[in-house]
């Protein structure tokens, strides 16, 4: 491994429970209700298309431009959380691996579907762990492409055949094998199929 490329949400910090509340949120405004168990199917999925599966969950449907205020309305509620996000939210491990493998020479890149990533990673205080930042403001393609991975490695001007992938979602999985890299998941075999190997977190890649 010469490069390792991260999701965020998941894998260094858990922001899937302030996406939980703002999803839910809105589906509160939109009269119906938005359970855990439902949220579990937008994680590691893109904004719009986190939408579309909300509002399929609701039996609800929006036009096109009500679907744009709808997602502004839970990004506003989603940053109002995130904005409050500090360093003792870091999932265990997360800090300490980054770390670890920068003294080994081992370059790290962020590759995340969040648009909101450089905010999240400034409040943790971590951006200065990475050598590239890949997010959703980057990328035309959403998770499984494998775009945001491909586009991760060569910032790092490394062949994908060198990078580690660390995510947590089956689209995350099944975008670092499209890019021609190995895979760890954050999870376990059953729920995300496909990957090289499986942790329950970063903690346990430190070894
Ligand atoms: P935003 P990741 C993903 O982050 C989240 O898992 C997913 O739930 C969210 O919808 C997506 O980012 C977009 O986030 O609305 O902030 O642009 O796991 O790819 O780091
Ligand atoms: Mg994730």
């Amino acid at each position: 491994m010469k490069g390792a490329i991260f999701d965020l949400d998941g894998v260094i910090v858990d922001t899937a429970k302030y996406h939980y509340l703002a999803w839910r949120g809105l589906a509160e405004k939109l009269g119906f209700a938005f359970t855990e168990a439902d949220n579990e199917r937008l994680k590691g999925v893109s904004r719009m298309r986190s939408l579309d599966i909300l509002l399929t969950v609701g039996g609800v449907t929006l036009p096109e431009a009500e679907k744009e205020r709808a997602a502004a309305w839970k990004n506003a509620k989603y940053v109002e959380y995130i904005s409050r996000l500090d360093a003792g939210e870091l999932l265990p491990g997360a800090r300490d691996y980054l770390t670890a493998l920068r003294e080994r020479g081992v370059k790290t890149a962020l590759g995340s579907a969040s648009k909101n990533a450089g905010l999240i990673l400034a409040r943790l205080d971590i951006a200065g762990l990475f050598d590239a930042v890949v997010d959703g403001t980057r990328v035309e393609k959403a998770k499984p492409d494998p775009e945001v991975f491909r586009l991760g490695a060569r910032e790092l001007g490394l062949a994908p055949a060198d990078c580690v992938v660390f995510e947590d979602a089956a689209a995350g999985i099944e975008a670092a094998k499209a890019a021609g890299m190995r895979a760890v998941a954050i999870g376990r075999p059953e729920l995300l199929p496909g990957a090289d190997a499986w942790i329950a977190g970063l903690h346990e890649a430190l070894g």
